[in-house]
């Protein structure tokens, strides 16, 4: 599936496009379950399993942020966790042994779509080895003005950054930390039906999406079946080996890396957005523009 040119890119970038993985098609079907996921929200008052909700949100004009792990919500959603075409391009990367963590759906719709302070994910979910990617499924296009996700290049290679305010985790990073040049973030812009796949070490975030058009994301993790969570299994260790999506089970492959682990948990919990409420200062604001850090209130 990928080209020399895209595997080099993915290890110096920590990030690729993939155009065209999926069919007009598919993307339409993805598109109207959503629309349907949405317009069950009415009514809804307060985050459920399914639904994270926009602080907009009221009962009567629904506004979904994430429906959480979409695959074990939809048919359609479930089968992308095994489409080929998203497996081939992990096989290239990572070789034959592939196992699935979970997945959510970013909505960041148009007009208020709330912004992704920065991050890596390794601060979330660190394991014996940092083969483990989030590949995300465009199924709008993914432009400047809507807020597509944007990776620090080469921080995949770097330090695992604090993503605590007080001693506590907040999943974010210190909007003025120093080490870190945000400006330089690249943003992963694609047409609809298109993938993104972003490195769990590397640096990212979005801005809010104040334009006309919807953003929608679905991310997936994935990992080698070598890597395994240094937090333990949630749902035991009988269902870990279920996750695998391609090749054989594998025992741990434990590398010499920067962790730190997200203890003592977030204040908020829920999702990462609602986490991310635990910051002194923030880096996005709903104004679009990216704009310099605000001081800590
Ligand atoms: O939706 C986005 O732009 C970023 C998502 C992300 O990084 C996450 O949900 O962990």
């Amino acid at each position: 599936m990928l080209s020399r040119t895209q595997i080099e890119q993915y290890n110096e970038i920590g990030a690729i496009v993939v155009p065209d993985i999926l069919t007009a098609d598919e993307v339409q079907r993805l598109r109207r379950v959503t629309d349907e996921f949405v317009e069950r929200a009415r009514g809804v008052t307060a985050h459920t399993d399914i639904y994270d909700l926009e602080d907009s949100h009221t009962p009567d004009n629904p506004r979904v942020r994430r429906i959480k792990a979409a695959h074990l919500h939809h048919p359609e959603y479930a089968r992308l966790v095994r489409h080929p075409r998203i497996l081939a391009v992990l096989q290239d990367l990572w070789g034959p042994d592939i196992r699935f963590d979970t997945a959510k759906l970013n909505m960041k719709c148009a007009g208020f779509g709330a912004p992704v302070e920065w991050h890596q994910d390794w601060a979330f979910y660190p394991h014996t080895n940092d083969d483990l990617a989030a590949v995300g499924v465009m199924f709008d296009d993914m432009e400047m003005a809507n807020g597509p996700l944007m990776i620090v290049p080469g921080s995949h290679r770097g330090p695992i950054h604090d993503h605590h305010t007080d001693g506590i985790f907040c999943g974010a990073m210190d909007p003025a930390n120093p080490d870190v040049d945000y400006g330089s973030a690249i943003p992963l812009t694609g047409k609809a039906g298109s993938i993104t796949v972003h490195h769990v070490r590397a640096v990212h975030g979005s801005a809010p999406n104040v334009s006309d058009n919807d953003r929608r994301l679905l991310l997936f993790q994935f990992r080698t079946a070598d890597a395994w969570p240094l937090l333990g299994f949630p749902a035991g260790i009988e269902k870990f080996k279920d996750l695998m999506v391609c090749g054989q089970h594998r025992e741990p492959r434990l590398e010499h890396l920067p962790v730190r682990l997200p203890l003592p948990p977030a204040t908020l919990q829920g999702s990462l957005y609602e986490n991310q409420k635990g910051m002194k200062s923030r880096y996005f604001t709903v104004s679009a523009q990216v704009r310099e850090p605000e001081p800590a209130k």
